[in-house]
């Protein structure tokens, strides 16, 4: 048996939780056109006869503007120990600069490194050409790779090309299961979802899940949730007029969770301001941001 733990690495919006969820066939880690939407490092585990590759889906790196973004850096990094191999996904419809070569620099002396251009479906051969060719002489030890994480083009052969750079070794977790966080977690991230789906400029940033209590029954839940905002304006915002937005997040929660989990729920949002939550260390403890 050859077992793993690959991360994924790159700057915000390159794609990385879109491939995480290509990988493992469902969806484990959510997905916005928002920069900086996943903020833990979030496991997808791959399995096939006699290969298990533990997938490490990371926030993305990026200069910090409060506490949390720090906690999403240093999960970046940590993540980094320990593994593997690292793919270093690029969004290869975007010229090389400045930012990539600051995560460049982080990864100049890890051993194992794949530079994976993704979005080919949106690049043309050019601008991937001109990006060969910078990521050959800055990482000049890394192989490289070209994907669509979003037409899942090339999935199946990024894996055997990871193949050969796995060890010998045992199976991390049991067969059936796909990610390391609990259902609660994923329940919350669903709500986060369609809150940054709806919403603009500062409120993917400001908000926070909270899940106040929940009840099983079978495959249904019922759960409780508030969604937690920095300001009065925000609140408003997500609220909408006669409560027409927050109805439409709560009905898109509600579809998304069965077509993704398979769980009916019944679901009650409610909306509280917290100020500069993410500067409180306390707060970013209870939010389950450490
Ligand atoms: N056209 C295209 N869009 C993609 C591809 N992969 C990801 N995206 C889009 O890029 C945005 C950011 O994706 P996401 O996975 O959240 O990026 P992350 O911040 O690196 O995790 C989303 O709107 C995705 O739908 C791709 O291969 N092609
Ligand atoms: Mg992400």
């Amino acid at each position: 048996m050859k077992s793993g733990f690959v991360a994924i690495i790159g700057r915000p919006n390159a794609g990385k939780s879109t491939l995480l969820n290509a990988i493992i066939g469902k969806k484990i880690s959510i997905v916005s056109n928002k920069p900086q939407t996943t903020r833990l490092a979030i496991q997808g585990v791959y399995h096939e006869k006699n290969l298990q590759i533990v997938f490490v889906d990371t926030p993305g790196i990026h200069k910090p503007k409060a506490r949390l973004g720090e906690i999403m850096n240093a999960q970046a990094y940590a993540s980094l120990q320990d593994i593997d191999m690292v793919l270093l996904l690029v969004d290869a419809s975007k010229a090389f600069g400045s930012g990539d070569q600051f995560i460049v620099n982080r990864l100049l002396h890890l051993p194992k490194v794949m530079v994976v251009f993704n979005k080919i479906d949106l690049t043309n051969v050019t601008l991937i050409e001109s990006l060969k060719k910078a990521y050959a002489s800055v990482l000049p030890q890394a192989s490289q790779f070209e994907i669509s994480a979003l037409k899942k083009t090339f999935i199946e052969d990024l894996i055997l090309a990871i193949k050969p750079h796995l060890k010998t070794g045992p199976a991390f977790f049991p067969k059936d299961v796909l990610t390391n966080f609990p259902e609660s977690f994923q329940l919350m991230e669903a709500i986060r979802e369609q809150v940054l789906h709806f919403t603009y400029e500062e409120i993917p940033h400001s908000v926070a899940i909270v899940i106040d209590q929940i009840k099983s029954e079978n495959n249904h839940r019922t759960l409780y949730a508030s969604i937690v905002v920095e300001k009065d304006s925000q609140k408003g915002i997500l609220i909408g007029k006669n409560g027409s937005m927050l109805k439409k997040i709560r009905q898109r929660v509600m579809q998304q969770v069965e077509k993704n989990m398979g769980l009916t729920l019944s679901l009650e949002l409610f909306i509280k301001v917290e100020p500069n939550w993410r500067d409180s260390p306390n707060r970013l403890k209870e939010f389950g941001l450490f």
